[in-house]
C-alpha cells in the first residue's frame, strides 16, 4: 500500500517494516499548526491501515529541533470555535499514537518543547540526541500543557519531577532527561536515526498481535483493571497462529515468521 503525499511530512519505509515519519517544517523548528497536526493524523492512520509496516519513527527534520511547540504564531489566533477545534484534533492525535497497535518511537533530534515534548511522550520509546531539550514552557505563555503533558510527564519522570518542569518551565537537557527516565537512550546525533532503526527492527520481528497486546496492557498498568486485562489479551494470544508458531519454532530451532494472525 502506498502512503499519501503530504507538505509538512516526509515519509520513508524500510525492508524490517520500519516507518520513518519526519515533521518537515524545520525553518519553524518544526513546529505543530493545524496543517502539521492534520497531515499527521493522516499519516498515523494510513500507517495503521499498512500491513507492510510494524513500527513507526516519528522525528524532525534539521538539526535543531524535533518539534519546538504548538505553533506560538498560530496559537495567538485562536479564537473559542478555532481553540476547540485545534484542541480536539491535536487530543485525538496523541491518542491514536499512544494507543496504537504499532509500536511509536519519537527520535527527539533537539528541541521538543511544548506541544513537541507531548508528542514525544504519546510515544511508545523515546531516544534522544544529546543536544536534545525537552520541556514544558506553557506556564511561560498563560497557559499550561494541553496535549496530555500534565497527565503523561507524572506518568513518565514521577509527580516530584513533573510538577517543577511543568511550574518551571525550564526544559531539561537529554542526560538529565536520561536521569529522569523520561528517555530510554541519548546518543549522538549522526548515529541516532540508525540505532532507532536497529531498535524498530528488532521489535519488528516480534509477533504483532504479541506486540499490540502488550501496548495495550502497559497501556493500563496502574488501572484498576489493568491484571484482569492482561489476563485477557494473554488468554487471547493463546489462541492465535503467532502464539503456535513462536512456541513451534523455538522447540524447531528455528526462526518464527509471524503472520500476525
Ligand atoms: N511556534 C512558531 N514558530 C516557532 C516556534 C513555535 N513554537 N518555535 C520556533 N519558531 C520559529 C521562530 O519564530 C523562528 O522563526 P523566524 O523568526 O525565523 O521566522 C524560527 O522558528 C527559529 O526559531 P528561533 O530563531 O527562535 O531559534 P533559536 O535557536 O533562537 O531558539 C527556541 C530556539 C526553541 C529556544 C525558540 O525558538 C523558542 O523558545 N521557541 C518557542 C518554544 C515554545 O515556547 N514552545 C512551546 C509552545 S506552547 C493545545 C494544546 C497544546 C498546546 C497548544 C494548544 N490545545 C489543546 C488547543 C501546546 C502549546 C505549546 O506547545
Amino acid at each position: 500500500m502506498s502512503l499519501p503525499v503530504f507538505e509538512n511530512i516526509l515519509f520513508d519505509t524500510d525492508e524490517n517494516g520500519v516507518a520513518t515519519l519526519t515533521i518537515n517544517r524545520p525553518d519553524k523548528l518544526n513546529a505543530l499548526n493545524a496543517k502539521v497536526l492534520s497531515e499527521l493524523s493522516d499519516a498515523i492512520e494510513a500507517v495503521q491501515a499498512d500491513d507492510a509496516i510494524n513500527v513507526l519513527i516519528i522525528t524532525g527534520a534539521g538539526e535543531k529541533a524535533f518539534v519546538a511547540g504548538a505553533d506560538i504564531k498560530e496559537l495567538s489566533t485562536l479564537n473559542k470555535q478555532t481553540g476547540e477545534k485545534l484542541a480536539s484534533v491535536g487530543q485525538q492525535i496523541f491518542e491514536a499514537i499512544e494507543t496504537s497497535s504499532k509500536p511509536v518511537i519519537a527520535l527527539v533530534n533537539g528541541y521538543a518543547l511544548g506541544g513537541g515534548a507531548e508528542l514525544a511522550m504519546a510515544c511508545h520509546l523515546r531516544i534522544a540526541t544529546e543536544n536534545a531539550m525537552i520541556g514544558l514552557p506553557e506556564v511561560s505563555l498563560g497557559l499550561i500543557p494541553g496535549y496530555g503533558g500534565t497527565q503523561r510527564l507524572p506518568a513518565l519522570v514521577g509527580k516530584s519531577k513533573a510538577m517543577e518542569m511543568i511550574l518551571t518551565g525550564k526544559p531539561i537537557d537529554a542526560e538529565q532527561a536520561l536521569r529522569n527516565g523520561l528517555v530510554n537512550y541519548v546518543l549522538p546525533a549522526a548515529e541516532a536515526l540508525d540505532y532507532t532503526k536497529k531498535l524498530a527492527a528488532s521489535i519488528s520481528k516480534n509477533g504483532p498481535l504479541a506486540v499490540a497486546a502488550a501496548i495495550e496492557a502497559v497501556n493500563r498498568a496502574g488501572n484498576a483493571n489493568g491484571f484482569a486485562c492482561e489476563a485477557v489479551l494473554f488468554g487471547g494470544l493463546c489462541e492465535t497462529e503467532d502464539f503456535s508458531e513462536g512456541t513451534g519454532a523455538f522447540l524447531e530451532k528455528r526462526k518464527a515468521e509471524f503472520k500476525g494472525r
